[in-house]
């Protein structure tokens, strides 16, 4: 479980969805975005690739496209992992699965992976992290949104800034990432009050200097 602490810090989601303000290829443009943020110190990738505007639709351009990132990921040695898919997670090896809680059921999703990579759980509320902490399989969990996000559609209530602090409190242990309208502004906060990381996507996706966000996103 110890090894999520180096994997959480700054972690990295995008899909085509995410980078159609570029102009050009949306395949091309993801993984130049993602070249960049390996380069400027990402800890993590995560392909979530879906919804509107994505290759949802375009099932085998889908998977060149999560092989491309999974390739440039293992060039700097940075755990890829995928979204929702665990079939697609397990037939490429990824790193790492992260689910949510509309998603297949976590017990599902623990026992087609079965220790063959890392598995994350979504939480939006105290009780979900309560059932998350009492499974010790799932090795970390995302907490959020702490901010409306753009970048989800039927996304949960906001939780707030002091969510994590109040998780912490509450007697959650289990690896944090906190995610939903993070940004380097709010980063340094979460990560005070306990979180282990921050998962962005338009904090890195939209930036005009992915280098200088990455950096500041540390903390
Ligand atoms: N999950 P941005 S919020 C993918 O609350 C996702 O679980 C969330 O995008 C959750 O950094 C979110 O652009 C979107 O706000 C995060």
């Amino acid at each position: 479980m110890n090894k999520m602490k180096t994997i959480l810090p700054v972690y990295f989601i995008a899909g085509t969805q995410d980078i159609r303000h570029l102009s050009g290829d949306p395949a091309q443009n993801l993984l130049s975005v993602l070249k960049q943020a390996l380069e400027a110190g990402i800890t993590c990738f995560q392909f979530r690739d879906k919804g509107e505007h994505s290759l949802a639709n375009q099932p085998i351009a889908q998977k060149v496209l999560a092989q491309q990132c999974q390739a440039l990921c293992r060039a700097f040695n940075v755990p890829f992992v995928i979204n929702d898919d665990v079939a697609l997670a397990l037939e490429l090896a990824a790193d790492g699965v992260h689910v949510g809680q509309g998603d297949m059921p976590i017990e599902t999703v623990l026992a087609r992976t079965q220790g063959k990579m890392f598995v994350g759980l979504s939480t939006h509320s105290l009780v979900q992290a309560q059932l998350a902490q009492a499974n010790p399989y799932i090795d970390y969990i995302g907490v959020g949104p702490i901010f409306p996000t753009q970048s989800k559609k039927d996304q949960d209530p906001a939780v707030g800034l002091n969510f994590v602090a109040y998780l912490r409190q509450a007697g959650i242990t289990k690896p944090i990432v906190a995610i939903g309208g993070v940004n380097a502004e709010s980063a340094p906060r979460l990560l005070g009050d306990g979180a282990d990381g921050v998962a962005v996507i338009s904090a890195i996706a939209q930036a005009s200097d992915i280098a200088a966000v990455v950096k500041s996103l540390k903390g």
